[in-house]
């Protein structure tokens, strides 16, 4: 039997891991896999995580919940915050509690069955979300190496929000950490998320919360297709890379409803499908049209639904790089909510893609940061928290050619209607 490890990183981490732990906690009972993520003593299921700030704010809200059985081990923080600055995380504030967050790892680890992988949540905007991350993802890599997944369900910055420079300069700086410590990252960012849940659901106000709700439900399924179902997710995300590096995925999501709209009725499961994969429920945004270089469909619902197996035309419609089919996995589950004005609905589904499209956004990204370089804004900010100088455009580099490699598929021969995409570069 494998295992999964968690990992919640920061502010936005926490709360995020606060709303997945919570949501398996009310699918318990139709968890057939409970091993997959608990460790059971006497009869208790004791999640296998960590919970990682420089603060204890989060942390603290997380453990005002008594119903979830965490253990002591699973809770880490330092006496202060980075302030929104990535060199903080990393090296002074990130350094003096980074050992115990591994041997609170390890000690768990150790009594699991076998590790496959490591689920991270974070927001490489924050401080603590950037920097302790990368510290901590480096030193992981050196003890678990290549042997086991790590997938990271990761926010970015958004596009048009006002970013602070920090937060651009922090996410610049994880560019590289992404590329090598992580297997898989899904993407996210805030106001592609409060765009689309505006779009699904008719609620007076949106928070976190229902941005935090999205991501736990899609770790949910994901997670869920070896918990309920004793299906292998390890290969899911690595099958979708046609190259190791391209390993950077877009999500969509839906349907949402509020319990007052629910309506009782079966989706159409062409229209769904057709639903999930327009490019206006994308939980991060480009406005460039998609260039899918493969995608899965993950849908989840309790009675596994014999039509995605046979007629599934409308996910074969989509134009893919190298002619590639997507595949269709089966989540078999009742679809739970956290949050009690959300309805739970019928049927639910995630449309992962790998979408060459995210140059665009990588490109935006890149301008901001050369803008406010260019002026040295805040530079001294981290340098004098131990980062070395050559560190900003080391960050700026991976970004670079990343697009590069994203660009030379878009390009290049290997699709022979490369040049005619709509790419904007
Ligand atoms: N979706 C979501 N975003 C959040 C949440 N909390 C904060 N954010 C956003 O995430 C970004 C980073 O904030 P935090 O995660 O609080 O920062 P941190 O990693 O704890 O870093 P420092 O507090 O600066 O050390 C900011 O842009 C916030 O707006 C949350 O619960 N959910
Ligand atoms: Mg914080």
């Amino acid at each position: 039997m494998s295992s999964a490890f968690h990992i919640h990183i920061g502010g936005a981490g926490v709360m995020i891991g606060d709303m997945l732990w919570k949501l398996y906690e009310k699918e318990h009972n139709e968890t057939t896999q409970k091993n997959y993520i608990y460790q059971e003593v006497d009869g208790n299921h004791h999640p296998q995580t960590l919970f990682a700030d420089l603060d204890d704010r989060m942390i603290y809200e997380v453990q005002r919940n008594k119903q979830i059985k965490f253990k002591k081990n699973s809770f880490l923080n330092g006496k202060e915050d980075t302030s929104s600055v990535y060199s903080k995380g990393a090296y002074t504030n990130g350094k003096e509690i980074v050992d115990e967050g591994l041997d609170f790892i390890r000690k768990q680890v150790e009594t699991m069955d076998r590790l496959d992988q490591f689920i991270i949540t974070t927001s490489i905007s924050g401080g603590t979300g950037s920097g302790f991350s990368s510290l901590l993802m480096r030193r992981l890599n050196v003890d678990y190496g290549h042997k086991i997944k790590t997938n990271g369900f990761i926010l970015f910055p958004s596009s048009d929000m006002s970013n602070s420079v920090l937060e651009i300069y922090n996410a610049m700086f994880s560019i590289k950490m992404t590329q090598e410590f992580f297997h898989s990252i899904i993407m996210f960012d805030n106001q592609s998320m409060y765009n689309v849940i505006d779009q699904q659901l008719d609620l007076d106000y949106l928070d976190y919360s229902h941005l935090n709700n999205v991501i736990a439900q899609i770790i949910s399924s994901y997670t869920g297709l070896k918990r309920f179902n004793n299906i292998s997710n390890s290969k899911l995300f690595q099958n979708m890379c046609p190259y190791p590096n391209l390993h950077y995925f877009i999500p969509s999501y839906g349907k949402m409803s509020s319990i007052n709209d629910y309506i009782k009725k079966n989706q159409n499961q062409a229209q769904f499908i057709k639903y999930l994969t327009q490019k206006s429920i994308k939980l991060y945004q480009c406005p460039n049209n998609p260039q899918h270089l493969s995608t899965t469909l993950l849908l989840r619902q309790q009675e596994e639904n014999p039509f995605y197996g046979k007629f599934d035309l409308t996910l074969q419609n989509l134009e893919h790089f190298y002619n590639q089919s997507p595949r269709v996995f089966q989540c078999t589950s009742s679809n739970y909510q956290v949050l009690s004005e959300l309805a739970s609905m019928k049927q639910t589904g995630i449309f992962f893609s790998n979408d060459a499209s995210i140059v665009y956004r990588f490109r935006q990204f890149g301008q901001k940061f050369d803008q406010i370089y260019a002026k040295r804004a805040f530079v001294w900010t981290y340098v004098t928290e131990g980062l070395e100088e050559w560190e900003f455009s080391e960050g700026r580099e991976s970004l670079a050619q990343l697009q590069d490699e994203y660009n030379q598929i878009i390009t290049g021969s290997d699709y022979p209607n490369g040049s005619n995409l709509n790419h904007q570069q």
